[in-house]
């Protein structure tokens, strides 16, 4: 089955990294968890990103905070779609620093950079990716989404 790796560069960013592994979890989409850091284990995120797709990972989704190369490096190194979550982390000054280190990549390395702490849109993203050669994630996508338009209608009800 293919896989989604969700690595972050501290077990501090767990908190919000969850939303994805919450959200891919409730798509019944296989997950493999790691801490893996761009700064402190730069060996290991080698290791990590070449060799990803050998064991049926389709997309990573990688989240960090502060100075946040972690995605980019990955992106750098694999030939996976990344997916990057800027984190709101303590070494952050206010979250800029995490979402342009991540967003501001140079040409031919792309990262799909969602909102600060936006993990769960990341889970999404890469649920969706999965579903373009997945009918049955798709379907679980768009049964996701009716959901949402449902809870809209629903929550405008009694307000007229
Ligand atoms: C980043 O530094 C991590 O992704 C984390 O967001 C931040 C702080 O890490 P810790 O000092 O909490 O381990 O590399």
């Amino acid at each position: 089955m293919s896989k989604v790796g969700v690595i972050m560069g501290s077990k501090s960013d767990l908190p919000v990294m969850q939303d994805a592994i919450d959200i891919l979890r409730g798509f019944d989409i296989e997950i493999e968890v790691d801490i893996v850091s761009a700064h402190r284990t730069p060996e290991k995120l080698f290791d990590y990103s070449k060799n990803a797709h050998k064991r049926n990972i389709k997309v990573i989704i990688a989240g960090a905070g502060g100075a946040a190369h972690l995605p980019g490096m990955v992106a750098s190194l694999s030939p996976l779609p990344v997916i990057g979550v800027p984190v709101k982390s303590s070494n952050s000054i206010d979250g800029w620093d995490s979402v342009l280190s991540i967003l501001q990549m140079p040409g031919g390395v792309p990262v799909a950079t969602v909102a600060l702490n936006g993990a769960k849109n990341a889970g999404i993203l890469a649920a969706q990716i999965l579903g373009c050669s997945d009918q049955c994630i798709l379907d679980k996508i768009m049964v996701y989404k009716e959901g949402l338009k449902a809870k809209v209608i629903d929550s405008a009800k009694g307000l007229k």
